[in-house]
C-alpha cells in the first residue's frame, strides 16, 4: 500500500485520532524514582522500568515522541493523515504516585503544558484533563478548570488507582463532575494492580499485549454492573482497544450477570434499570486504538451502534501509517467511515 496519506479530508472526512499520548519529564522522573526506590507496583515497574530506561530503538523513539508537543508530533500526524489528535497524559498518569502534593502538581502542570500546546496548534490538538484520582475532590476541581479555563474536551483516567476502582464511593466527586459538566471519561489501561497481576509479568503478558485489556475491561464491567449509569445516566464512558473487548462478550456478561442477580448470589450486585446492552449502547463509546482490525471495528459498530465507534492511533506507542490506509479501505459505507474517522469524535468531545 503506497497511497499518500494527506490531512484535509481528501476522502471526504477528517481523521481524528482519539487516544494519543504525551508525557512530561517530571512525570517520568517521579515514576522512575518510585521504581528505583522499589516502591512502585509490579505493573509500573514493568511498564516504566522498560519505557523509561531501555536503550532499544522503539523505546528511544517513544520517549522522545512522548515529550514532544510540537513540530515532531505534527509532522508525524501529517505523515499518516491525522488531522486532529485528542491528547492525554500517558499511562499511568500520576496514579502510581504516593505523595499527593507531588501527584497533584505534576497533573496540574501537565494540564498547563497541554493547554499551551493546544493554543499553539488550535486546529490540530485537543486536550483531555489529567487528574489525580487519589484525591477525588481536587480532581473534581481540576476537571472544572480543565473544562472552563483550559478548554479541554474530556478526562483520561488510567484505570485502577493503586488497586481501587471508580465505582467505589470515594470516587463519586469525579463521576459527578464528569456527568454534571458533560466531560467524557476515557478509561485508559495501565498494568494490573499487584492483587491481580499474578504470574502475568513472568509470562510477559501484563502489558498492552493482554493485561491492559483484562484489567480495563474488568474496571468498565464494574461500572456497568454496580449501577453507576443508573446513578449517572448522562455519564459518557470511552474505552480504547476495541472497547477493551466488551462488545464481543456482552451477551455472556448480560446473561450471567442477570442469573447472578436473580439468585441473589452476590450482596453487591442488585437489579439494574436496564440490560447491560443498554448501557453499552447508551453510555459507552469505543475506539480502535491499537486494534486496526476491520473485523473488530465492524463488530463494535454492530453491537454498540455505528455512532459510538471512533478512530484512534495510539501514537507514539503504535505509529503505523499503513494502518490508516487499511482503515480507509474498510468495506463499510462512506457514511460509516465519516462517522468513524470524524463526526462521532466531534460529537462525543464537542469539538
Ligand atoms: C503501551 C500501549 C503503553 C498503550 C501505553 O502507555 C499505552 C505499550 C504507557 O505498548 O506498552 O497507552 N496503549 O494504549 O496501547
Ligand atoms: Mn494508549
Amino acid at each position: 500500500m503506497t497511497t499518500e496519506l494527506k490531512t484535509g479530508g481528501q476522502y471526504g472526512y477528517l481523521r481524528i485520532a482519539t487516544e494519543e499520548a504525551f508525557a512530561t519529564a517530571e512525570q517520568i522522573d517521579a515514576i522512575l524514582r518510585l521504581v528505583a526506590e522499589g516502591r512502585a507496583d509490579k505493573g509500573t515497574v514493568s511498564l516504566w522500568g522498560f519505557y523509561g530506561t531501555s536503550p532499544s530503538e522503539r523505546t528511544t523513539f517513544i520517549r522522545e515522541r512522548l515529550l514532544d508537543l510540537g513540530e515532531l508530533r505534527v509532522q508525524a500526524m501529517d505523515e499518516c493523515g491525522i488531522d486532529k489528535a485528542v491528547l492525554a497524559l500517558t499511562s499511568p498518569g500520576v496514579q502510581s504516585l504516593f505523595d499527593l502534593d507531588e501527584a497533584r502538581g505534576i497533573a496540574a502542570r501537565a494540564n498547563d503544558r497541554l493547554k499551551d500546546a493546544c493554543e499553539r496548534y488550535p486546529t490540530r490538538f485537543v486536550g483531555m484533563t489529567a487528574v489525580c484520582p487519589q484525591d477525588p475532590e481536587w480532581s473534581a476541581q481540576e476537571l472544572r478548570r480543565g473544562k472552563e479555563e483550559l478548554g479541554f474536551a474530556g478526562v483520561q483516567i488510567n484505570s485502577h488507582t493503586q488497586g481501587h476502582y471508580l465505582d467505589e464511593e470515594q470516587f463519586d466527586p469525579i463521576l459527578r463532575a464528569c456527568a454534571d459538566m458533560d466531560i467524557p471519561l476515557y478509561i485508559h489501561p495501565q498494568g494490573p494492580p499487584d492483587g491481580m497481576i499474578g504470574g502475568m509479568v513472568e509470562a510477559g503478558l501484563e502489558g498492552a499485549v493482554f493485561g491492559f485489556a483484562m484489567e480495563t475491561s474488568y474496571h468498565a464491567l464494574r461500572l456497568l454492573t454496580t449501577g453507576v449509569f443508573d446513578r449517572y445516566p448522562s455519564l459518557k464512558l470511552v474505552l480504547g482497544h476495541g472497547c477493551e473487548g466488551l462488545p464481543f462478550w456482552i451477551d455472556r456478561f448480560n446473561y450471567m450477570f442477570n442469573a447472578g442477580v436473580r439468585s441473589q448470589r452476590y450482596p453487591r450486585l442488585k437489579p439494574l434499570r436496564h440490560s447491560l446492552h443498554h448501557y453499552l449502547r447508551t453510555n459507552v463509546w469505543g475506539t480502535n486504538s491499537g486494534l486496526p482490525s476491520p473485523a473488530s471495528i465492524k463488530l463494535l459498530m454492530e453491537v454498540m451502534g455505528e455512532d459510538r465507534v471512533c478512530y484512534a492511533m495510539d501514537y507514539p506507542y503504535q505509529f503505523v501509517p499503513d494502518e490508516v490506509r487499511l482503515l480507509d479501505a474498510m468495506d463499510i459505507s462512506h457514511e460509516q467511515k465519516v462517522k468513524f474517522f470524524q463526526t462521532n469524535a466531534e460529537k462525543l468531545f464537542g469539538i
